[in-house]
């Protein structure tokens, strides 16, 4: 089994202005003449770490990380009290990454997302293939109503009864008749009262914490459920899931014919309970040149042993 490569640090890191008064952090690391990697994060809204450096041979890749708007180091962060999101869409992302690669000298890169990071990958993919060596998704996530509705409204509570009882808790019963949590969450994720928007967000951050590894692990919750990111991570994400991602239901896997060429792996845990399989699936048919890889024994999490070998098994393939 592949595991992560030894811990690394950038040796060089900068902001970007990417207009709109946003600056986007962005770092690079591994070999500074390797093949270009580019690793696009979950939530939306949930930001880089040092660990997601380790997926990549760092003797063969120049590892380039960002932080999308409004979250990790990026600026303004999306905890402000002011937070202002209308600048903040999918298509902004897009717009983001085409930025980065042009200031960094790239002409194509490898395109490595896992949750929203393959959602994001593949919107920026059907966009511009021509940029794109290659493709690694994992956890494949496409923002369809189903998807949604799945883990967010109730479906998932089957699942995890005891964890949804916060989640529903956090939202006063009188805005629960509004047909829609993601919709209640909203208002109060908007709600300038740190009162109100703090427990909101670290209870939506739990939530979603706990719902994706196969096993719990409270020290990762604890991580995710801290104030500051919390709050940054549920606006973001809560504001993508209201305007479904800028998507028509159903869009990328539709678009998934764009993307022919590009040699892709799919790597998908089937007890991943926060993107169930029926996702990867149905990308799999779309895109039957590609790697399919179901982990029998894995859920959502980009660390669980079996998505880490299948992951690293892929981008060292790739960097050769
Ligand atoms: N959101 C899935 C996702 O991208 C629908 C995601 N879930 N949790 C995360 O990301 C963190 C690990 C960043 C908390």
């Amino acid at each position: 089994m592949r595991s992560l490569y030894p811990a690394i640090e950038p040796h060089d890191t900068g902001m970007l202005d990417v207009g709109d008064g946003h600056l986007v952090y962005w770092e690079v690391s591994g070999n500074p003449g390797g093949k270009p990697v580019v690793f696009l994060h979950g939530g939306p809204g949930g930001g880089t770490s040092p660990d997601h450096r380790r997926l990549f041979d760092p003797a063969l890749y120049r590892i380039i990380l960002l932080d999308q708007r409004g979250c990790g180091n990026s600026t303004p962060h999306s905890s402000a009290p002011d937070a202002d999101l209308t600048s903040n869409t999918t298509w902004h992302l897009v717009a983001d990454l085409e930025l980065l690669r042009e200031h960094l000298g790239v002409t194509t890169w490898q395109v490595f997302g896992g949750s929203w990071g393959s959602t994001l990958a593949l919107a920026y993919a059907e966009t511009h293939p021509d940029r794109v060596s290659e493709l690694v998704l994992r956890g494949i996530f496409t923002l369809r109503e189903s998807e949604l509705h799945w883990f967010y409204e109730g479906p998932a509570s089957n699942i995890y009864p005891d964890l949804w009882e916060p989640f529903l808790a956090a939202v006063p019963e009188a805005q629960r008749t509004s047909g829609s949590l993601i919709a209640a969450y909203s208002s109060l994720l908007a709600d300038p009262d740190p009162a109100v928007h703090g427990p909101a967000a670290v209870a939506w951050a739990t939530w979603e914490a706990s719902g994706i590894t196969l096993l719990p692990r409270p020290e990762l919750v604890a991580r995710f459920a801290d104030p500051t990111y919390a709050i940054a991570f549920a606006r973001i994400e809560n504001h993508y899931f209201m305007h479904k991602g800028w998507f028509e239901d159903g869009q990328l896997i539709r678009d998934a014919h764009l993307l022919a060429g590009i040699p892709t792996v799919i790597v998908q845990g089937r007890y991943d309970m926060c993107t169930p399989a029926t996702t990867a699936w149905d990308l799999h048919r779309a895109l039957p040149e590609a790697e399919f890889r179901l982990i029998d024994d894995a859920g959502h999490a980009f660390d669980e042993p079996g998505i880490l070998d299948a992951l690293i098994t892929a981008t060292d393939r790739f960097a050769h």
